[in-house]
């Protein structure tokens, strides 16, 4: 977002009558190009997208990130279908799959297991690998991106605030308010 607006304006995010809301809003937001929020509709915008780039014959690729709770919503199911009937090569998507969501453990909410199988099913090329290895994840792109026969999932295995003392594995760590010194603590633990 670097230019877009001015740092100051960081401030106001969420405060009443902003226009930089933590739903990012495209009529709001100078550099926000789809207003979002609403869990479940990004990966039908990115299906369209991947459409869209073959209708054009472009060679781009389009790349979405869900969340596993993300994967509750029936949306993601219809775009995950519309895309493996279009076969969309062009289209790569990965799941956070941190086994949480903002109210607690996704099993004891609505289970998503098993998800990989869910996904091969919908027709989808299915790769696991741990989202704290960017080695790995590189890897699991370049097969994706090999793959010509349709999109694919890389499920990323995660933990939520990993790293972070007082934010790994916990619940509440999906919108933690954190202080100054909260930043410093998790800044030096990750360094
Ligand atoms: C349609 C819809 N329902 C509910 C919410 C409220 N909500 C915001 S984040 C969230 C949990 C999402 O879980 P997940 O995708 O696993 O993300 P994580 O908490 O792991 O970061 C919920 C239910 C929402 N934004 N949109
Ligand atoms: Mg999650």
């Amino acid at each position: 977002m670097k230019g877009y607006f001015d740092r100051s304006k960081l401030h106001t995010l969420n405060r009443l009558g902003t226009d930089l809301p933590s739903h990012c809003d495209m009529t709001k937001t100078p550099g926000i190009d789809m207003t979002a929020g609403s869990l479940g509709q990004g990966l039908s915008a990115a299906v369209g997208m991947a459409i869209a780039g073959r209708l054009d014959r472009k060679s781009y690729r389009v790349y979405c990130a869900l969340g596993d709770g993300e994967c509750q919503e029936g949306q993601v199911w219809e775009a995950a279908m519309l895309a493996s009937q279009h076969r969309l090569s062009n289209l790569i998507a990965f799941v956070d799959h941190n086994k949480m969501q903002i109210d607690g453990w996704l099993n004891d909410i609505n289970a998503v297991e098993p998800l990989e199988r869910k996904w091969e099913a919908f027709g989808w090329s299915v790769q696991s690998a741990s989202g704290h290895d960017i080695g790995a994840i590189a890897q699991a792109i370049e097969r994706a991106q090999a793959n010509p026969s349709g999109p694919s999932m890389i499920v990323l295995h995660t933990t939520k605030g990993r790293g972070v003392s007082f934010a790994e594995g916990k619940l509440a760590c999906h919108s933690m308010p954190v202080t100054a010194a909260d930043v410093a603590l998790a800044l030096k633990e990750l360094a």
